[in-house]
């Protein structure tokens, strides 16, 4: 009770001080999971991974798809992750399932299963082009954003094409004692970038802002979604400035993140090691002074070819700079996969990894409570 008077006191105080979380009225479970991110990280960084419950290798790398309870990071340590990330590519087109074949059911399903494990999830999204649903969230279209945010209904159409669409699906993510479950969401990524039709070479810094912030608004406002912690994802940056150039406002972001993939390795193993961690200081940096959560977003070693990669790059890399989570792509296909499977030649050095005490996976997270500090 004292607590929840604190809350209340707290919150009605909070405009009066500026906001650290952009929406004001984020329900207490996201609000949680919000002050939960900023102190984690003194502790131990999560470990996050993309599609995790969904599908991975056997031994074998032949596939397995939709077994209830399993993933690859289970059948190795035992435990599944303490982040899970999944992407929403393909709601736009009223598909059943998204880009990646995994039905929206089941990402509900596994959303609904990490929650109650105690777990946190992510979500990305990788949509086909707004203005011409043919073409793939890679076909290069410029000017796809001025278009949108132009003279015109366009904007209006593209709420009912996809952000209406993304808002239904967030607020069906419900568990069972009624509470909307926090997501992690990150929009239109890596934008440093120009793979993506929301890339730096199709739109101004100016037109990125507005176009976040018309997003971020209209979910939380008009939409009432109030379960959302938005992460703010550039890929590889050079500096500071080049980080914030695209920055939509601390206003409009609540976790301050970046992507970046090791290639090359071995022969890039000090260069990548070396430059992740200057990236994460800076996002540190930032962090501290925004008073905000900070993160690995998206990283990975391409079938993880080092065998000492979780130990030998991942650790050093995470020392000092207390993320919050760090999360690896996909185990997707034997040529495209990001975490070991049973039998994959990093799996000895993952259980290292797990078991430093540095990197927290599920149970570590549920004893955390991470959705429950003001209740
Ligand atoms: C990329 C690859 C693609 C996938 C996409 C969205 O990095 O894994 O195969 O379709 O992400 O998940």
């Amino acid at each position: 009770m004292v607590m929840r008077n604190f809350y209340i006191l707290f919150f009605t105080l909070i405009p009066f001080f500026g906001y650290t979380q952009v929406d004001p009225k984020a329900t207490e479970e996201t609000v949680s999971l919000y002050a939960q991110l900023k102190t984690i990280g003194a502790k131990g960084t999560l470990f996050g991974h993309q599609d995790s419950p969904a599908y991975g290798l056997n031994s074998d790398q032949t596939r397995w798809i939709g077994e209830n309870g399993r993933s690859d990071i289970k059948s190795i340590i035992g435990e599944h992750a303490a982040v899970i990330g999944f992407d929403l590519g393909h709601l736009e087109l009223d598909k059943e399932a998204n880009l990646d074949d995994v039905p929206f059911d089941k990402i509900r399903e596994l959303i609904l299963e990490n929650y109650a494990r105690g777990g946190v999830t992510t979500i990305s999204w990788h949509p086909n082009n707004p203005l011409d649903y043919t073409k793939t969230t890679w076909d290069k279209v410029e000017n796809t954003i001025p278009v949108i945010l132009g003279k015109g209904k366009e904007f209006r159409k593209y709420r009912k094409s996809s952000l209406d669409k993304l808002a239904r699906f967030f607020h069906s993510l419900e568990s069972e004692d009624g509470a909307k479950i926090p997501i992690i969401f990150r929009p239109y990524h890596e934008h440093t970038g120009s793979w993506f039709w929301w890339g730096a070479d199709y739109c101004s810094p100016q037109e990125y802002q507005e176009f976040w912030q018309k997003t971020v608004e209209y979910l939380t406002k008009k939409k009432k979604v109030h379960h959302l912690l938005f992460a703010y994802s550039t890929d590889n940056f050079g500096s500071e400035e080049h980080y914030l150039e695209r920055y939509p406002g601390d206003k409009y972001v609540d976790i301050l993140g970046f992507d970046s993939y090791h290639r090359n390795a071995p022969a890039s193993n000090e260069q990548f090691v070396k430059n992740a961690r200057r990236m994460l200081g800076t996002v540190r940096k930032l962090g501290l002074e925004k008073d905000k959560p900070w993160a690995f977003t998206e990283t990975g070693l391409e079938r993880v070819t080092e065998n000492n990669w979780w130990t030998n790059i991942v650790l050093p890399i995470l020392e000092d700079n207390q993320a919050a989570y760090f999360m690896v792509w996909r185990n997707g296909r034997p040529d495209h996969y990001y975490a070991p499977y049973p039998g994959q030649h990093s799996e000895q050095d993952f259980k290292e990894m797990a078991a430093s005490g540095k990197v927290f996976f599920e149970k570590q997270a549920r004893e955390a409570d991470l959705y429950n500090k003001y209740k």
